[in-house]
């Protein structure tokens, strides 16, 4: 539905702009963390509605400042002594951005109804480009040191997300609904989500996922790492006079089971930062040497032990294939490499590698191929560890196996051998 110039007039004059609220809860609890403030004409026939027009109606005609003034100042009346006190976020086109009087009308109109402006979060869209980076930076500015707390909204969809990204002081990002509402069908989706909450860690901002409307995506979200995240499953934008009765009503926790396994997703996935540290943790801990090597079996990762295993530091590694560096063993290896990319896992398989290559001692390897697949089920690489067992081998009477034959019970062997391994080391 479109307004008419007349219409918004009219309404501003005779007190029909009013806030609705929509609640931001903590995914993990359910708990109310705040409310987003959505404009509203509480038409006299049809009650509130947002015609599509209405905002930038009236932007084009001068009025969104008064428009602006009073859905504020309603909503911090309306929430101003609410239990708990809960947070506001309310909504600031490109085009306010450009008004240096701005922070003083949000002052105003905090003050006028006494809002500390420490419980309040300007919510930036970014559908449209703001035009003068350096003027809405320096407004926004302005805005965090009265104290307010900064958002970009519609995350993704806006022309230069990124840029306004490094350009402005945000503390939150909103990722975009239409992302969140494809994201348990489609892996596009669920990667970009995935990789907007990356983005929010690794630069120490708040996520909001708008747009939630099953348990299905709350899980998935939850697992991703999002903390926050608001939509038609938590409630609908209420009226100021249902919202006791929401901080009354009982939270709803994320269930953690909705989820079919085809679609699971770890929090690593939106965590890059953080799980290349602790892969690097892991590694450099084990007492076996540790290597990943992708389809092309390529050497991804490999920790300390595995490089001196094969005589050659780490950074020789990295980038090379196996069968490169190590031609005269690579035979040896390639039947479970293979069958790692088949899908297939090998768990202590014992090797022999000739005295030859960058090391010039025979030894006797045990070794494990895991593959290692992506959310959809893709093999993407392989996951090897070794273990070289020449010692235990000789020194346990076991030497006569043959050359690539299982061990008896690998998996204990294996185990032994390598505690073993951490005692001697
Ligand atoms: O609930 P909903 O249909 O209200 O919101 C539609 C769009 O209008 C959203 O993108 C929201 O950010 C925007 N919006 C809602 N209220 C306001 C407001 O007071 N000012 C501005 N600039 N945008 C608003
Ligand atoms: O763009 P912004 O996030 O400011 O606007 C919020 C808009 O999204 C409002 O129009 C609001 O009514 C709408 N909205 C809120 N929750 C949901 C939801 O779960 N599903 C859909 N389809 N729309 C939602
Ligand atoms: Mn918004």
């Amino acid at each position: 539905m479109l307004a008419q110039l007349g219409e918004l007039v009219r309404a501003l004059e005779n007190d029909q702009i009013a806030p609705c609220f929509q609640p931001i809860v903590s995914l993990r609890t359910g708990q109310l963390r705040g409310f987003e403030v959505l404009t509203r004409w509480v038409h006299p026939e049809f009650g509130p509605i947002l015609p599509d027009n209405l905002i930038a109606l009236a932007e084009d005609n001068g009025l969104i400042g008064e428009l602006t003034n009073q859905v504020f100042r309603k909503a911090f009346q309306a929430t101003r002594m609410l239990p708990g006190r809960p947070k506001l976020s309310v909504n600031v086109s490109p085009r306010q951005m450009r008004y240096t009087s701005l922070p003083g009308q949000i002052w105003n109109s905090a003050e006028e109804a006494e809002f500390p402006l420490d419980r309040l979060t300007i919510e930036i869209t970014e559908s449209a480009l703001l035009e003068n980076l350096t003027q809405a930076g320096r407004i926004a500015r302005e805005i965090k040191d009265m104290g307010c707390r900064l958002s970009i909204d519609d995350f993704g969809t806006g022309y230069s997300s990124l840029r306004h990204l490094q350009a402005l002081p945000f503390d939150q990002i909103k990722i975009d609904r239409s992302f969140v509402s494809s994201m348990t069908k489609r892996r596009e989706s669920r990667k970009i989500v995935a990789a907007i909450v990356g983005l929010g860690h690794s630069l120490d901002l708040a996520v909001v996922a708008e747009g939630i409307e099953d348990e299905e995506q709350t899980e998935m979200l939850v697992k991703m790492g999002c903390e926050l995240g608001q939509g038609f499953y938590y409630s609908k934008p209420m009226h100021a006079s249902e919202l006791e009765g929401y901080i009354a009503a009982k939270p709803r926790p994320v269930v953690m089971t909705a989820l079919a396994p085809s679609s699971a997703v770890s929090i690593l996935e939106a965590l890059p930062a953080q799980r290349m540290a602790q892969m690097q943790a892991i590694y450099d801990g084990a007492p076996v040497g540790l290597c990943f090597v992708d389809r092309g079996m390529r050497y991804v990762s490999l920790n300390q032990r595995m490089a001196n295993m094969n005589g050659l530091p780490v950074e020789g590694h990295l980038g090379r294939t196996v069968k490169e560096l190590f031609p005269e063993w690579f035979t040896q290896y390639e039947p479970y490499l293979a069958r790692a990319l088949e899908g297939e896992a090998t768990v202590g398989v014992e090797i022999d590698e000739p005295a030859t290559g960058p090391r010039q001692v025979e030894k006797k390897i045990a070794a494990s191929y895991q593959p290692v697949r992506d959310e959809a089920g893709e093999v993407i690489g392989i996951s090897i560890a070794m273990l070289d067992v020449t010692e235990h081998v000789h020194g346990g009477g076991d030497a006569g196996k043959k050359r690539g034959t299982k061990l008896k019970s690998p998996k204990t062997w294996f185990l032994k051998a390598a505690a073993t391994d951490v005692l001697m080391n």
